[in-house]
């Protein structure tokens, strides 16, 4: 299936977030754009597209750009409806499991990837990569909501999920809400992949042999098809677009279309974006600004995790 614009992911391959998406894309079997970003700043093309925003992955639709794999996946659902990733008899649990899985899964993950031992053998010979690397998070997660866990507290809970799981996955369904997958698999699967493609951690998997035959059928579900260009490229198809709303007007209190506002997520890599408001809804907010580059560009974000404010 080809929507009308073309999808592009900014995106690198250990990027476990981006991981998430690009199984979405191949469970939606999507044709799309791959452009291969930095792993730590600077990210000046990145930050060109979204104004601040530094996280990975984001999904450019021509002028327009999303941020967070929570809107990312909704916007792909609706490119490509099937299979549904939020189905009725799943409407609520199924982003409510998506939502734990994104947060306090993910951080349990975390720590177990980046254990020394783990990190030493996966950048063996890049040691300066390594430290960058290391240095990178840190900042990331200064004064964050969420910060790192101790390593104890982060396995005692990742262990804990795996045998839940184990035990739901025994009942016998291909995915977590039956026989087709949704926002849940993806979310659940992405901090799991992480863990389980490091040397050492990969072994935690070994006595889980449900959640592995699950890993098994979201991995088979592949990528879809993917081309890559560039980032200077992806820019310059930002530049050439126009913007494309949804809708119009502002739900959010206080802030009318065309106020100022400032855009950051409050749970680590707090980086904010400012910009014109353009448009809310009750799941997203989406601002406009001007870059020198890529020119005017729509950039949208969830709601949750995110605070709006009027710009001071
Ligand atoms: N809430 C964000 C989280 C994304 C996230 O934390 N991604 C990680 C990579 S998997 C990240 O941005 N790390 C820093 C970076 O790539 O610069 C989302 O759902 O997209």
């Amino acid at each position: 299936m080809k929507p009308a614009t073309d999808i592009i992911l900014h995106h690198y391959p250990v990027s476990p977030f981006a991981e998430k998406i690009r199984t979405i894309l191949g469970a939606k079997q999507l044709t799309w754009k791959s452009v291969i970003i930095p792993r730590v700043m600077p990210k000046p093309d990145v930050v060109a597209l979204t104004g601040g925003y530094r996280k990975t992955p984001i999904l450019q639709l021509g002028a327009n750009i999303i941020c967070d794999t929570a809107l990312i996946a909704r916007k792909l659902n609706a490119l490509a409806p099937m299979p549904d990733l939020y189905p009725a008899h799943a409407a609520m649990s199924a982003p409510a499991v998506a939502a734990w899985a994104d947060s306090a899964l993910f951080n349990s993950a975390v720590p177990l990837a980046f254990l020394p031992e783990v990190l030493a053998q996966t950048f063996a010979g890049r040691e300066a990569e390594m430290q960058a690397l290391v240095t990178d998070r840190a900042a990331m997660r200064k004064d964050s909501s969420l910060p790192r866990l101790p390593v104890h507290e982060a396995r005692n809970n990742f262990m804990l999920s795996l045998g839940k799981l184990e035990k739901e996955l025994a009942i016998g369904t291909t995915y977590l809400f039956g026989n087709s997958p949704t926002i849940a698999d993806f979310a659940v699967y992405h901090p799991l992949w992480f863990v389980a493609t490091k040397p050492v951690v990969g072994d935690l998997f070994k006595n889980y042999p449900n959640v592995r035959r699950w890993m098994d059928s979201i991995q088979a579900l592949g990528h879809g098809n993917s081309t890559e260009i560039n980032s200077s490229e992806a820019i310059a198809i930002a530049r050439n677009a126009e913007i494309v709303l949804e809708g119009e007007g502002s739900v959010l209190p206080n802030l009318q279309p065309g106020d100022t506002i400032v855009v950051a997520p409050t749970d680590y890599g707090m980086d904010p974006v400012q910009g014109q408001l353009a448009y809310s809804n009750e799941v997203e907010v989406v601002l406009t600004r001007e870059d020198e580059r890529a020119g005017k560009v729509a950039v949208h974000f969830p709601r949750v995790n995110y605070s709006i404010k009027k710009a001071e």
